[in-house]
């Protein structure tokens, strides 16, 4: 007996996860974007992510810094996790959060904000938004766009208004009249 075969299978085992580079057999290019096929195998893509009443808080030119909202419903199987922001509006965008601390509000960055499969999560005054540093000072009513950042690398842009006030709250869905 040797130990040869042993050592072969482990070796093998061992190369197997990595593709060979030169075996251009198969003439199908492997496409990552390929938009018909929403790759369950790809957890925490921004495709799943929808935004919506997206808004940038009007603060007076002169003001360093201000905030976007929204709220981000994930319409995919898997967790979405966003781990950063970026916008034409400010030199750095962060995720953030509010907290009470001994009766003080204070916000810290948060390394990532989860919206879970199937869910949604809120961007609002006062909890979770993309803290938005040396601002351009938007005007009410402009839109800008605020790029989150998932964590596999994908991003999506979201529409967002210029407002002082966060927009209206839309009235509840009404219950479709039922079919007869
Ligand atoms: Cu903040």
């Amino acid at each position: 007996m040797t130990f040869a075969p042993l050592a072969l299978v482990v070796l093998v085992a061992g190369a197997a996860p990595d593709v060979p580079p030169s075996s251009s057999s198969s003439p199908s290019s492997a496409a990552p974007s390929s938009p018909s096929s929403a790759a369950p195998s790809s957890p925490s893509s921004c495709a799943a992510l929808r935004a919506e009443d997206a808004w940038i808080r009007v603060l007076p030119p002169g003001t360093r810094n201000t905030a976007a909202f929204a709220r981000l419903t994930n319409t995919g199987p898997v967790d979405v996790v966003v781990v950063g922001a970026a916008s034409p509006v400010a030199r750095r965008a962060e995720l953030h959060e509010h907290s009470r601390a001994g009766g003080v509000m204070k916000m810290r960055a948060v390394p990532s904000i989860v919206v879970p499969a199937h869910g949604a999560v809120t961007l609002a005054p006062g909890g979770l938004h993309v803290m938005l540093f040396d601002q351009t000072a938007p005007k009410e009513g402009e839109r800008r766009s605020v790029t989150l950042r998932c964590a596999d690398g994908s991003t999506v842009v979201v529409d967002a208004v210029a407002s002082s006030a966060p927009p209206p709250v839309p009235p509840p869905v009404p219950t479709p009249p039922t079919p007869r």
